[in-house]
């Protein structure tokens, strides 16, 4: 990627570390599970996982555009090819917001409508890892009740 400017060191970083936290969790998700979910009411593993890959894109998209598209890439069937894609798109988003200026990163904006309401462009960068974060200690329970061994979250990071 390209150089990191210094006023997005720190969230590049965090942003960073959270998103390797999350495919080491995920590498274990069984690919022959993907339709397995804890209740009825529930997300299925599949749609948990590309929840966490897809969000990260339309988030951070809202975040530099200013236009919120409930529209993402096609869903990954398998872990492997989840990873991949949740690589791959995480590298090019950050190259994106590694582009931002103080100023673009302060203004103000209303992706998501007046009922949201406006709020800067690193408020929703940092809502962006907030969600993450949310639907990972989720993926956490599921992983547990199919009886896959997780990962410590902040061992060897
Ligand atoms: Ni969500």
């Amino acid at each position: 990627m390209s150089t990191v400017p210094a006023h997005l060191a720190s969230l590049i970083q965090n942003w960073n570390r959270v998103h390797k936290q999350s495919v080491r969790l995920m590498a274990g998700a069984p690919s022959d599970q993907f339709e397995w979910k804890t209740c009825d009411s529930a997300m299925t593993l599949g749609a948990l996982m590309n929840h966490i890959y897809q969000a990260e894109a339309g988030l951070v998209n809202a975040a530099i555009t200013g236009q919120f598209s409930g529209e993402g890439a096609p869903p990954a069937t398998a872990t492997d090819e989840l990873i991949e894609a949740f690589e791959k798109s995480h590298a090019e988003l950050l190259d994106r917001v590694a582009a931002l200026t103080p100023e673009q990163l302060a203004e103000q904006i209303e992706p998501f409508g007046e009922k949201v309401g406006k709020m800067t462009r690193a408020d929703i960068l940092h809502i962006t890892l907030e969600h993450e974060v949310h639907h990972r200690g989720q993926l956490y329970v599921y992983l547990r009740m199919l009886g896959v061994a997780v990962p410590p979250l902040y061992g060897g990071v």
